[in-house]
C-alpha cells in the first residue's frame, strides 16, 4: 500500500524518483515551478524537452532531472481554469493519471507532485485538491511501483487544504 503525504517544500529540493512538473504544452519553460525546475536542473533539461516535440494538456512526458537531486522529471500540462465548465476537471485528473502510469512505466517508486494549475493558470485549490487526491488513490491499484506519493506545496495554506483532504476518506 503506498503512502500518501503532503509537506510544505520547495519541490527542485526533494530527493525522488521523479518530481512532476506543472509545464505549458510548449515544454519549453515558463514562469512558477516550471521555471523554477528548468533553472535548478540546467539548460540540459530545455535541450531534452526540445526533442518532445510539446506536450497537450492532461497528457505527461517524462526527461532526466539532469542537476536536480530527483532522478525525472515528468512534466504535464494542467487545464487554465475557466470557470469549471469547460472540461477542467477531467484534464486536471488526466495529468495525475496519466504522471503515474508513466511512473509505472518506468518502474519509479517516489513521486512527488506540485499543486498543478492552482497557481498562474488560477484552478481554485480546494477544487484542484479534491481531484488530486481522489485521482491519485484511484491510480494507485494500476502503479503498483509506486510506493511514495508526495504532495508539495509551496505556501502553508495550501499545505493545510492538502490535509484536510487527505484526512478526508470520503470520496465525491
Ligand atoms: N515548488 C513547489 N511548488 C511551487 C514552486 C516550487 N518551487 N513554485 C511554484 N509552486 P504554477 P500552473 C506552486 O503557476 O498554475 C508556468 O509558466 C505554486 O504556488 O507553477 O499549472 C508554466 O509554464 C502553485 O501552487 O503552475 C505554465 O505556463 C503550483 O506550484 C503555467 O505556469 C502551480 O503553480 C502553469 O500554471
Amino acid at each position: 500500500m503506498a503512502e500518501i503525504r503532503a509537506i510544505r517544500a520547495n519541490i527542485v529540493t526533494l530527493h525522488v524518483d521523479a518530481i512532476v512538473n506543472a509545464a505549458n504544452e510548449s515544454l519549453l519553460g515558463g514562469g512558477g515551478v516550471d521555471g523554477a525546475i528548468h533553472r535548478a536542473a540546467g539548460p540540459e533539461l530545455l535541450e531534452e524537452c526540445r526533442t518532445l516535440h510539446g506536450c497537450k494538456s492532461g497528457d505527461a512526458k517524462i526527461t532526466k532531472g539532469y542537476r536536480l537531486p530527483a532522478k525525472h522529471v515528468i512534466h504535464t500540462v494542467g487545464p487554465v481554469y475557466r470557470g469549471g465548465e469547460a472540461g477542467e476537471p477531467a484534464v486536471l485528473a488526466s495529468c495525475y493519471r496519466r504522471s503515474l502510469e508513466i511512473a509505472e512505466q518506468h518502474g519509479l517508486k517516489s513521486i512527488a507532485f506540485p499543486a498543478i494549475s492552482t497557481g498562474i493558470y488560477g484552478y481554485p485549490i480546494e477544487d484542484a485538491t479534491r481531484i488530486a487526491v481522489e485521482t491519485v488513490r484511484a491510480s494507485l491499484d494500476a502503479a503498483p511501483s509506486v510506493e511514495d506519493v508526495i504532495f508539495c506545496c509551496f505556501s502553508e495554506s495550501d499545505l493545510a487544504v492538502y490535509r484536510q483532504a487527505l484526512a478526508s476518506r470520503v470520496s465525491r
